[in-house]
């Protein structure tokens, strides 16, 4: 009897272990390129940096190879560092600001490059203040290391050693910038720089990671620089956890171990009262069952 419960009960874990694993939300480029993405707070992330090599029209974005031609160019392109497309398996693919200015949409549909306002919004929600937001340089404490992953990618230092890192499931990674010039490709291992779609005078909000510090890092660059992207969602269906455009019995696993292991998404708050827990449950299965998806 206790055997055959023991064993009903490893079937269960199997099957829930199963919908967690499925319950991994992506999304898909239009080059066909799969990234996870990853729910901080209210903001739906891709996780992984942008490799598309066209707008979401399916036109081309400029390959740019020649120093001299990127250090020129007033319109969007692209490279992959040290030009060596190698690179972009991993760390994605470098992207001028002029890529982001395009009107064609250089992330997947439904997603956005953030706006500075919006990356601040992230490292609020992870603990830094307004005041700390705005400032420049590295601020905070240890937004950088709650951002980052992927220890083997960048060198050792303070921000893959303190006990935050890699805990948001976020992963900036070390993926350097081209910077033109005689430099050109710098960085990798050392940096890793994200815009922003935000202008300011002569360039562009970003942040930027750096192995040695594990605060976050805000300050303006040249347009002609070229960085990673990461794009966020445009908006969120209450209730869908996973981020992938339904509601459905992925989301109920997910808002159960949300109230497991304490945590809070207004995305799960779906009878906005501030907490998450067995009424939002009631509430989600009376959504499947009346079939009625609850817009924000
Ligand atoms: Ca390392
Ligand atoms: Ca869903
Ligand atoms: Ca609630």
């Amino acid at each position: 009897m206790i055997k055959s419960l023991g064993g009903e009960l490893k079937k269960l874990l199997l099957i829930l272990s199963l919908f967690l694993t499925l319950s991994m939300a992506t999304v898909t480029d239009i080059d066909g390129n799969i990234y996870e993405t990853v729910l901080i707070g209210e903001q739906l992330w891709m996780a992984e940096n942008l490799k598309t090599t066209h707008y979401q029209n399916g036109d081309d974005i400029p390959h740019v190879i020649d120093t001299n031609d990127w250090d020129n160019l007033n319109i969007g392109a692209y490279c992959e560092y040290e030009n060596n497309p190698i690179n972009s398996e991993i760390y994605g693919r470098l992207y001028n600001w002029y890529t982001i200015d395009d009107s064609r949409g250089v992330c997947p549909e439904g997603f956005h490059v953030p706006s500075d306002v919006e990356i601040k919004q992230l490292e609020m929600f992870l603990g830094m203040s307004q005041q700390e937001a705005n400032d420049v340089s590295f601020r905070g404490t240890d937004q950088g290391s709650q951002l980052a992953g992927r220890a083997d990618l960048w060198n050792d230092g303070d921000l893959e050693n303190n006990p935050v890192f890699d805990s948001t499931g976020f992963v900036a990674i070390p993926g350097g910038a081209r910077i033109g010039g005689n430099t050109n490709f710098i960085d990798m291992g050392i940096w890793g720089d994200y815009w922003s779609s935000t202008t300011q005078d002569w360039g562009s909000w970003v942040r930027n990671f750096a192995y040695y510090n594990s605060a976050s890092h805000r300050q303006i660059c040249d347009k002609h620089y070229g960085m990673a992207i990461r794009c966020v969602s445009d908006n969120y269906i209450l209730g869908d956890i996973n981020g992938d455009g339904i509601l459905n019995i992925l989301d109920i696993v997910l808002m159960v171990n949300m109230i497991l292991s304490n945590e809070y998404s207004v995305v799960a708050d779906v009878n906005e009262d501030g907490s998450i827990n067995i009424l939002d449950v009631v509430l989600m299965v009376n959504i499947l069952i009346g079939g009625l998806p609850q817009s924000n």
